[in-house]
């Protein structure tokens, strides 16, 4: 009987574990309720009653080794299954092919236009969306029957609510809220009561962009635009200013630049003329900085507004509009991955 005790324990000792199934085999070989160890104990009522405590004792010191081999390969096959599995790749198949989305164009350039004015000390603002009629044109020197006001131009949304027609309202916020000095940038979607064509969308981006401090002059403004058209559209871009007029800025200018196609020689974008509109910018009126709480006798500053389309149609080349919002992948693949 000892004998058949040291020919399972031999075969305890020996048997390899190398997987789950194997596991498997030793648990009902071995330690399970039906296997040999179980039977060994059963064997006890045919041993000579002085030598049963010795057998009963050997008998379980197999049961105790038996259980602890089962115990170590069983934690051990579970901490190394995941890597099991990871082994059984082939490695020498071709890689799926990953699907990183791409940024929207609109949001590279926001980007862009955002970096290079924060290097110059802009920080940026929001404000809301749904805006009231103060914010939107009174504090802005847009006079009562300015045609901006007008249903045809303008999306009113309950009494004297509005679509902000421009990201002006939110400097304005900046301007009762801060004292100066202030160099803010105000990014923004804005909404205007316009039928959807190739040049014009009811719903576009504007960044907008607001300096006040004591003794801003024509010269700052003129200097941080060249800035900004340098780095964004490349050093050989030239920048010219035409006047112009805005409710809210005096003396106002039209920003334009040299043509990114033609290098200014004259072609189809710039309609022969060698230059491109970019945006607007002007002199704060003082009668704004009045109406938003900053004295015009001690601060002056300057304001500037870019359609974030317009310029991501100048920088890449876009010849419709409405391609930033049909979502077309053939198109916004094109644009940089995040
Ligand atoms: C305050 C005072 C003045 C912002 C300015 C423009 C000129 C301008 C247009 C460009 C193309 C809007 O997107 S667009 O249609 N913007 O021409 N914007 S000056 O002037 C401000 C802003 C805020 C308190």
């Amino acid at each position: 009987m000892f004998e058949k005790v040291n020919k399972v324990t031999q075969e305890v000792e020996a048997f390899v574990i190398q997987n789950k199934e194997a596991l498997e085999q030793f648990r009902i070989s071995y330690t399970g309720r039906k296997g040999q160890i179980a039977d060994l104990f059963d064997d006890i009522k045919n041993i000579a009653p002085d030598q049963r405590k010795a057998y009963g004792q050997e008998v379980n010191r197999l049961k105790e080794l038996a259980q602890a081999k089962f115990n170590q390969m069983q934690e051990q096959l579970e901490a190394s299954s995941n890597g099991q599995e990871k082994l059984n790749i082939d490695f020498t198949l071709p890689p799926v092919p990953s699907t990183l989305g791409t940024r929207h164009p609109l949001t590279v350039v926001r980007e862009e236009i955002i970096r290079i004015f924060e290097r110059i000390g802009f920080n940026l603002s929001e404000g809301p969306e749904i805006e009231d009629d103060w914010h939107n044109f009174t504090a802005l020197n847009f006079p009562e029957n300015h045609p901006a006001r007008d249903m045809q131009d303008t999306f009113f949304v309950e009494g004297n609510m509005l679509l902000r027609t421009h990201t002006s309202s939110v400097q304005v916020r900046v301007m009762e809220n801060q004292k100066p000095p202030i160099r803010t940038l105000s990014p923004g979607r804005v909404f205007r009561n316009e039928a959807i064509s190739a040049r014009a969308h009811c719903v576009f981006h504007q960044v907008e962009g607001l300096f006040i401090d004591e003794n801003v002059s024509f010269a700052d403004l003129k200097q941080t635009l060249y800035y900004f058209v340098q780095e964004m559209f490349g050093p050989e871009t030239k920048i010219r200013f035409r006047p112009s007029f805005f409710p809210f800025t005096e003396p106002s200018a039209e920003i334009d630049i040299s043509c990114l196609i033609c290098k200014g020689t004259g072609c189809n974008i710039c309609k022969h003329s060698g230059w491109v509109e970019i945006g607007g910018s002007g002199m704060i009126d003082p009668e704004v900085l009045r109406n938003c709480g900053i004295d015009p006798e001690k601060y002056s500053g300057f304001a500037f507004g870019m359609g974030i389309e317009r310029i991501t149609m100048l920088k890449y080349q876009i010849k419709d509009l409405r391609l930033f919002t049909e979502n077309d992948m053939r198109f916004l693949r094109q644009f940089q991955s995040l």
